[in-house]
């Protein structure tokens, strides 16, 4: 019989449970690179339970908040709790409390979060600068020399004989060719990017060697049109890829010896770069007229070849093991480019008409029509009617997923979204929903982007940012080549990697291959930190560029930067602060008195308490 009454028996195993439990503390996922003062604000708790406390660098508990109904995040299989704590407006760096236990100390709070990504991420295409070398200057202790600097390149039996010459553009990911396909997508993203925020742009810089009086971003897409330029042939058809026969191993660019090819004919390629060009000449035509002529030249006779070959679809040839992007449904592409020329040009011989019931609408390197859905869009005065339909088609899609970001981990991910490069699908999903809230001025698509990336950047439940060089953890050992090659320890930084999935690809017995990493993961897990990996560890163009453009519309957007064509309401500080779009008020920062509007009421406030506009306390 025991010494103890039946109350300390029952105390004594209260203790032990509690002891039991603080030992399994919840998991916090976070964007750890910080959140806006001004934004909404939102973490994953899994495992939780009860009220969360934030708690300022002294140690005072600054908010309490009480997490959201839970629910159940299938890529990931988990349940789990989104907190609110838009409620945290002051600079400075947290932990979070849960049960006595700080389940992490690196939540940050910052007026201008996402402006260092922004520029890291378009910087990383001057890493991958093809045919110069990067000074030390510029590229830090990721200088090296320069790669592919023969500028005649012999003809693959599969385009042609003899040689041409061709250099520059970006390395595709981490191998060193050059597609015209991904090209595609990427440097219209960009472009895009600019042509939404000229103002903001123009004066945006990140240390690199700019040609002329080009602004940073214009000068790094110029790289890219230039060699895109060389691509084309004489009667107007884009050459498919720029690539040696195999893929090297892990070497430098500049000791990559083995000959260059121009590979291959296509309407894909010659379709993506008739768009292209076409966007290209309004971008550049305020800096350099004969440069911008010349692409929208170069994209007329890329379209009239491509609308007299809508169908010619490029596949590699046998003795070819580079990538493929080889894509066998080219409407879309046809799409883009008739729209491309139509905004440039006015020319009624080019006009597309949009169907509305196309739902293969989000972006990717082999779906281009989304990317005329945001040509119109954003085109209201050229595209006319096709612009309103641009408009519900955004809409129609963009409400689904402002209300799945409510749920689960945040984001739209759904388990099938998980392929190669599932960080870009987010991405994409991110650009997507920013359009749908340039047209409309609704905040709910702001914050639905804006989570994207908090995704991407920590809130995912492999605890990491995707973004080299940013978060309390993030890759170490991309596929990258020149960061496996090169002897420094960080990778070149800005890099997002392509991300979980659980296709395996790259599981095999060879020696450079990886073992299974998927054993025990779901979809969203489905990922390793390991240059062997190049289904999942993988960066690439394409990649990167929804994440610049979404980190570096985020930062025009709260700098006071519309674009033009947006809705009343769009830019007025992003979401719950109101500041005149006009006036270019800088972000305010922790002390502030904020002007905010939130469940269709405007009200003032100060030190986080809530005032009307007579100054009288309100809940
Ligand atoms: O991004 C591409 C992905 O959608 C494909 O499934 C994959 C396999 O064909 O190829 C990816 O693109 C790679 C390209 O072929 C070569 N350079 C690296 C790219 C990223 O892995």
């Amino acid at each position: 019989m025991s010494k103890f009454g039946l109350k300390q028996h029952i105390s004594i195993a209260v203790a032990a449970f509690s002891l039991a439990s603080s030992a399994f503390a919840a998991t916090a996922y976070i964007n750890q690179v910080g959140y806006r003062t001004t934004d909404p604000k939102e973490f994953t708790l899994f495992e939780g339970s009860g009220d969360v406390e934030i708690v300022d660098a002294t140690g005072k508990s600054v908010l309490t908040v009480t997490p959201k109904a839970a629910s159940e995040w299938k890529p990931s299989g988990q349940t789990v709790q989104l907190v609110d704590f838009s409620g945290l407006t002051v600079p400075g760096t947290y932990s979070i409390k849960q049960g006595g236990q700080v389940l992490r100390n690196d939540l940050k709070i910052a007026d201008k979060p996402f402006e260092d990504v922004a520029k890291a991420a378009l910087k990383w295409y001057y890493y991958q600068r093809a045919s110069m070398p990067l000074e030390e200057q510029y590229a830090g202790q990721w200088a090296r020399a320069a790669g592919h600097t023969n500028e005649t390149v012999e003809f693959h039996k599969s385009a042609g004989t003899g040689t041409m010459t061709s250099s520059k553009g970006w390395y595709d990911a981490g191998d060193f060719g050059r597609y015209i396909v991904n090209s595609g997508i990427t440097t219209y993203t960009l472009i895009s990017l600019y042509e939404h925020f000229p103002d903001y742009f123009k004066t945006l810089k990140w240390n690199i060697p700019a040609e002329g009086n080009l602004p940073d971003l214009l000068a790094e897409i110029k790289w890219n049109l230039d060699w895109m330029l060389t691509m084309q042939a004489e009667d107007g058809m884009v050459y498919h890829k720029l690539t040696t026969l195999q893929f090297p191993g892990d070497i430098m660019p500049a000791d990559d010896k083995a000959k260059l090819y121009v590979i291959g004919k296509g309407s894909a390629a010659t379709l993506d770069f008739a768009g292209v060009m076409a966007a290209a000449y309004r971008v550049y035509k305020p800096f350099d007229e004969a440069y911008a002529n010349k692409c929208l030249e170069a994209a007329k006779k890329a379209y009239a070849w491509g609308a007299a070959n809508p169908n010619m679809i490029f596949n590699n040839p046998r003795d070819v093991g580079s990538g493929t992007y080889s894509d066998g449904k080219l409407d879309d592409e046809m799409m883009f480019a008739r729209m491309e020329l139509f905004i440039s040009t006015g020319d009624e011989s080019y006009k597309p008409t949009l169907n509305a019931n196309e739902t293969s609408i989000i972006p990717a390197w082999p779906e281009m029509y989304g990317l005329a859905v945001y040509g119109a869009a954003s085109h209201p005065t050229e595209a006319g009617a096709e612009a309103a339909t641009a408009k519900t088609m955004l809409t129609d899609i963009a409400s689904e997923y402002a209300y799945i970001a409510t749920k689960g981990f945040g984001v739209v991910m759904s388990s099938e979204d998980f392929v190669w490069g599932s960080n870009a699908v987010a991405g994409n999903q991110g650009v997507f929903l920013l359009h749908a809230y340039y047209v409309t001025g609704e905040q709910k698509y702001y914050e639905a982007a804006k989570k994207v990336l908090d995704y991407l950047l920590g809130k995912n439940p492999l605890d990491m940012s995707f973004v080299t060089g940013f978060g309390t953890k993030s890759p170490m050992l991309p596929h990258h080549r020149p960061s496996t090659a090169d002897g420094v320890e960080p990778p070149v930084p800005g890099m997002l990697v392509g991300g979980p999935q659980p296709g395996g690809e790259d599981i095999g017995k060879d020696t450079w291959m990886c073992k299974d990493y998927r054993t025990g993961k779901t979809n969203a897990t489905s990922y390793i930190d390991d240059r062997c990996s190049y289904a999942t560890n993988e960066v690439a163009i394409n990649w990167n560029a929804p994440l610049a453009y979404l980190a570096g519309a985020l930062e025009a957007l709260n700098a006071g930067y519309a674009p033009s064509f947006a809705a009343d309401g769009v830019a007025k500080g992003g979401t719950s602060a109101l500041r005149p779009f006009s006036s270019r008020t800088p972000v305010s920062t922790s002390k502030a008195v904020r002007l905010r509007f939130a469940d269709q009421k405007v009200f003032i406030e100060k030190d986080g308490k809530r005032f009307d506009l007579k100054g009288i306390r309100i809940k």
